[in-house]
């Protein structure tokens, strides 16, 4: 029998953290398509993320994207996010938009290059001090684009200076977590490709260390739900960067391509009670909406990975376990899908109802004016995006 009381109390728990970068305007290399009432400085990001936490209510942090979200006073940043009834979460360094990092950034040959990164790292620490974050994100898109290019262990062992250096000054109550990705923009080797890579970095600088899975930044066909409990089982699980795609990362609202996957990453991190914050896991969505709005994307990105979770939740584990233990494989297979095909909203519209919410935060916030708000008085001033 599932404890109800258990289910909801989890659920209410539970918190997933916006990017920034998500309220700017975002495109392709093709283009980047402008939408009226886009922020245009970290401010307006965070009082769009306040939106989106307003509605559902389990959306209490914004991560900062450095230099796209670069103010005077990042205690003046935290301040007002606080006003508005969030926090500034994770910093997520940027070594990849500059002409210096063409043949790469902390692995880059020229070791000038190294320092201007390593430096820009440090940089990113002295922002969480001045916000109160706990954690750093490492995205490095470093890589080689062919055969002989540079050396593969060298540029090893430059990330593993890098990395014990940006470590070494970390402080106390500090976390850096290392994200992965197997190809883009490096189309022959990548410095962080897999979910391996980032674990033996993280295993040889100590506890401080931890890996970002990046639901997109796989190979189709992947187990991510393998990896994820490997990484629990060996205590290094720091975050996840949740999105969907179709093909290659295409940052898409999470649960869009795959609710199905996104329902057994859910079920192991719930199987390793590790869903509450005290846990440590970071659950933070990366995603980017060209085409869609953007507060609703994210409100709907939120309902979305809730609704996985309250699935996860709902599996009869005890029931799962005999079946397991009895060879059952059928039988087994049917619990883990009588709770992926449950409907869940009825669950979370009275959760949110109990916490005085709008059973459903994507027509609550459409019918708020608050849309219409930011059109009518972001006039002027140069929306933010990528690179701004
Ligand atoms: C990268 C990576 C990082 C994110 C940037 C915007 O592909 O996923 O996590 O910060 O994109
Ligand atoms: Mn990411």
């Amino acid at each position: 029998m599932i404890d109800r009381t258990r289910v909801t109390e989890a659920l209410r728990s539970h918190q997933i953290e916006l990017p920034s970068w998500a309220f700017g305007n975002s495109g392709t290399r093709f283009k980047v398509f402008s939408q009226p009432g886009v922020p245009r400085n970290p401010f307006e990001k965070a009082d769009d993320a306040a939106q989106v936490h307003k509605y559902t209510g389990v959306a209490p942090r914004m991560a900062v994207h450095i230099p796209w979200d670069k103010v005077d006073d990042y205690a003046v940043l935290a301040a007002h996010a606080k006003a508005n009834g969030i926090e500034i979460g994770t910093v997520n360094s940027n070594v990849f938009q500059d002409d210096d990092y063409k043949l790469g950034s902390v692995c880059n040959p020229d070791p000038r290059v190294r320092r201007k990164a390593l430096a820009h790292l440090m940089e990113c620490v002295d922002i969480m001090d001045a916000t109160g974050s706990r954690d750093l994100k490492l995205w490095f898109a470093d890589g080689t684009n062919y055969p002989g290019q540079d050396d593969i262990a060298a540029r090893q062992d430059r990330l593993a200076e890098a990395l014990q250096a940006v470590y070494d000054r970390l402080g106390p109550g500090q976390r850096m977590l290392l994200e992965y990705k197997f190809f883009e923009p490096a189309f022959y080797a990548t410095d962080v490709p897999d979910w391996g890579t980032s674990l033996v970095h993280c295993q040889a600088l100590g506890e401080k260390a931890l890996v970002v899975v990046d639901t997109g930044h796989h190979a189709p066909g992947t187990n991510i739900e393998f990896i994820v409990a490997m990484l629990l089982r060996a205590g290094k699980l720091g975050a996840f960067d949740f999105n969907s795609r179709f093909y290659a990362d295409d940052d898409l609202m999470v649960g869009a391509a795959d609710p199905f996957q996104l329902f057994r990453i859910m079920f192991e991190v719930v199987k390793a009670d590790a869903l509450a914050p005290a846990a440590g896991i970071a659950f933070m969505l990366d995603q980017c909406h060209n085409i869609e709005p953007k507060i609703p994307a994210q409100i709907r990105s939120v309902m979305n990975v809730q609704e996985a979770t309250a699935k996860a939740l709902l599996v009869d584990t005890d029931v799962l376990r005999a079946a397991q233990a009895d060879g059952d494989v059928l039988g087994a297979n049917a619990v883990l899908m009588d709770a992926y095909n449950t409907d869940v909203r009825p669950l979370l519209g009275d959760l949110r109802e109990e916490q005085g919410l709008a059973r459903d935060p994507y027509r609550a916030y459409l019918a708020s004016g608050y849309a219409e708000k930011i059109i009518s008085e972001r006039i002027g001033g140069t929306q933010a995006g990528w690179g701004a």
